[in-house]
């Protein structure tokens, strides 16, 4: 049975095609949120989406000869196929252009209209088009933007405003009387001192010098101006204005809104006071995260480290990346990334502690037992504080949780891995091998080992879902009774006298110094692409010539097969090159590619490659290639062709 519901949702993103693991924070955020409610029996609605207004979108789309949709279509699919690469799980993806938000949105600003807190008027201000903000004098920084720092223009048009000085007292209440509504704390007495005390002025809700916008309904000149299109989607995602039935009456008002600090002015003074004037409740919490730096500042101009989320998942795949982000960073403060310190993590946490402990106790369990898990036997004397420590960490995570505190958290998980591995140096599982008249200890301790890593699997599922799964598979285990939350506060669940079975290391150790030169060498290659061959707009693209005709009798020659990667590792003699063991049918075959600079090994096992299965062997650098795979380069960047067919299937 539900235990309830809980809406989450991230901000509306401004279509990039370059989003950098910055801008991934507030979403692997809110994937974890909503992955673990769900498996702590929550009916979840995890809202995601685009902002797509503005007169920047459609400046950017004329200097490509392009309409706005067109040109939006195009990066709005590559944000999806993002978050489809990060395996982000949410339910419902908005675009500030759907149809139903445009016609919800219309229908708003006129109950608004004619209520009377929206009006016409005339707007004399400064405005940053960059960040499409209007600013007071007092509130520029150095004469510029407080957001951006750019310059800002004196504009002067007729629009229409929101009656936002109405809803000062009542905010100002608002936050005294619920404190919890903004978090981190600070950020109220940020929002009540340098905002609402000094006095809100009525917001500029339309434009009339652009008009890629929602039109004001009956007043067709205008736009809706931004901010009022883009946080209703929190709204009309759930299909407001009807609120009665379907999903605004089951969801609303959101259990939290994640937003980075920049724009937490807008989700609490703005949207609460335009969800007051709409007289339905404010949401029950806005988080405002902190941002993820580099060295001497943004991300965007990164120099030597790589922030590209594909590479890194590339590399290291998706569940360290986002380990990485959620553990290391406190989620109200801003931290530092580089390179180094996501490798360092990496390796300490995840190929370390909990790959180690794993991969020990399997090992341990089929050279000990042939692989079946004994039933306990003789105590030891260090049972009962495994035992404790264990079984009280589901607790400990949830307490974190609701606090949104994912750092802590993870490091509530940790302390159970390495409470584990410390159980294995206390009872030193070899030297009790070696004495027959230990065997009943032994049974003890490989049992308990098997039930902590079983613990700790259900706990990181909503962090580390592969990784979950992976370990369930060593186990031997599916999903269902054996995994479910609740278990992880019981010990003594995993049944006794199954046969586990050790599978690839979950997180193969990194050697640090060499990684990362590759990807200095990589950042680079990346830099230098990005400066050379932008190409201009009227540009016509170059491509390699075609080569000369062939028949497809010389084509039908060539034996093309769908192959599993079963095995992979670096070439020992050569870091370009990668050695694989590939599947083809009943047949295994090793073939060395020139790929290593593109993907760690680890990321290609079990990927379905195609294989060009009957091109002569040769040795590269001493090791047989039997074949080559395909893939398609375009300057810098290299892809695999897959196919998701079974392993040995043709292709013609
Ligand atoms: O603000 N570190 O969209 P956006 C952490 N469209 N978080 C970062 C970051 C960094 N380096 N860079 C970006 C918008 N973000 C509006 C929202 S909502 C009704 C409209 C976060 O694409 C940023 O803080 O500029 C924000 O939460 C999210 O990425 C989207 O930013």
């Amino acid at each position: 049975m539900s235990k309830g519901t809980y809406y989450v949702t991230t901000p509306i993103y401004y279509p990039s095609s370059k989003l950098h693991i910055g801008h991934t924070y507030t979403t692997v955020a809110a994937d974890a949120i909503a992955r673990y409610k769900r498996v702590t029996g929550y009916d979840v609605m995890f809202l995601t989406g685009t902002d797509e207004h503005g007169q920047k979108i459609q400046n950017v789309a004329k200097e490509k000869g392009q309409h706005p949709k067109e040109y939006l279509d195009v990066i709005v699919d590559e944000i999806k196929k993002l978050w489809e690469t990060m395996e982000i799980s949410y339910d419902y993806f908005i675009r500030t252009t759907d149809e139903d938000h445009k016609r919800r949105v219309a229908e708003m600003f006129k109950i608004l209209y004619d209520k009377g807190d929206i009006y016409k008027g005339e707007y004399e201000g400064l405005y940053c088009t960059p960040c499409e903000s209007f600013w007071t004098d007092s509130q520029l920084k150095d004469g510029k933007c407080p957001d951006c720092g750019r310059a800002v223009q004196v504009t002067k048009e007729e629009a229409y405003f929101f009656k936002l000085s109405k809803y000062q007292d009542r905010l100002l209440e608002l936050f005294e009387s619920q404190p919890d509504i903004l978090e981190p704390k600070s950020r109220i007495n940020e929002m009540i001192n340098n905002f609402i005390k000094p006095g809100l002025e009525d917001l500029c809700v339309s434009r009339s010098t652009f008009d890629w916008g929602i039109p004001v309904p009956l007043d067709e000149k205008h736009v809706i101006y931004v901010w009022l299109d883009a946080l209703s989607n929190y709204i009309t995602a759930l299909g407001y204005p009807e609120i009665k039935d379907g999903n605004f009456a089951k969801y609303w008002p959101a259990d939290v809104h994640l937003v980075g600090k920049e724009i937490v002015r807008f989700h609490t003074i703005i949207w609460f006071s335009i969800l007051m004037a709409l007289e339905i409740p404010v949401p029950k919490k806005v988080f405002g995260h902190g941002w993820i730096l580099l060295e001497g500042g943004k991300m965007s101009k990164s120099v030597g480290n790589i922030v590209d989320p594909v590479v890194l998942i590339n590399r290291y795949g998706v569940d360290a990346l986002k380990y990485f982000l959620l553990r290391e960073y406190t989620f109200g403060q801003d931290g530092l990334f580089t390179n180094e310190v996501l490798l360092n993590r990496i390796n300490a946490d995840l190929a370390n502690d909990l790959g180690n402990l794993v991969s020990r106790t399997v090992s341990m369990v089929e050279k000990y037992r042939e692989g079946i898990v004994p039933k306990s036997g003789s105590a030891t004397a260090f049972d009962e504080d495994l035992i404790q420590v264990a079984t009280a960490a589901s607790q400990l995570v949830d307490r974190r949780l609701d606090n949104l505190d994912f750092s802590g958290a993870l490091e509530e998980i940790w302390k159970v891995v390495r409470r584990t591995n410390k159980y294995i140096d206390e009872t030193m599982p070899w030297a009790l091998a070696k004495d027959e008249a230990n065997a009943s200890t032994l049974d003890t301790v490989l049992y308990n080992l098997i039930e902590g890593i079983r613990i700790i699997s259900v706990l990181i599922q909503p962090f580390l879902f592969h990784t979950s799964r992976k370990i369930w598979t060593q186990l031997n285990i599916s999903e269902g009774e054996l995994t479910a939350w609740d278990t992880s506060a019981s010990f003594g669940v995993y049944p006794v006298g199954t046969t586990v079975q050790k599978g690839e290391a979950l997180f193969p150790r990194i050697e640090i110094k060499a990684e990362l030169e590759a990807l200095e060498e990589l950042s680079r290659q990346q830099m230098a692409a990005a400066q050379g061959s932008a190409p201009k707009a009227e540009e016509k693209k170059e491509i390699a010539p075609i080569k000369p005709e062939i028949t497809i009798d010389d084509f039908a020659k060539v034996d093309l097969r769908v192959a599993k990667v079963v095995a992979a590792k670096v070439h020992p003699s050569a870091d370009k090159l990668l050695i694989l063991t590939l599947k083809v049918g009943n047949e295994e075959r090793q073939v060395v590619s020139g790929i290593a600079k593109h993907f760690s090994p680890e990321s290609l096992i079990g990927k379905e490659v195609i294989l060009v299965a009957n091109l002569k062997p040769v040795k590269l650098r001493g090791e047989l290639s039997q074949g080559m795979i395909l893939a398609a380069t375009s300057g810098e960047q290299l892809a695999l062709v897959t196919a998701d067919l079974e392993d040995g299937s043709q292709v013609s």
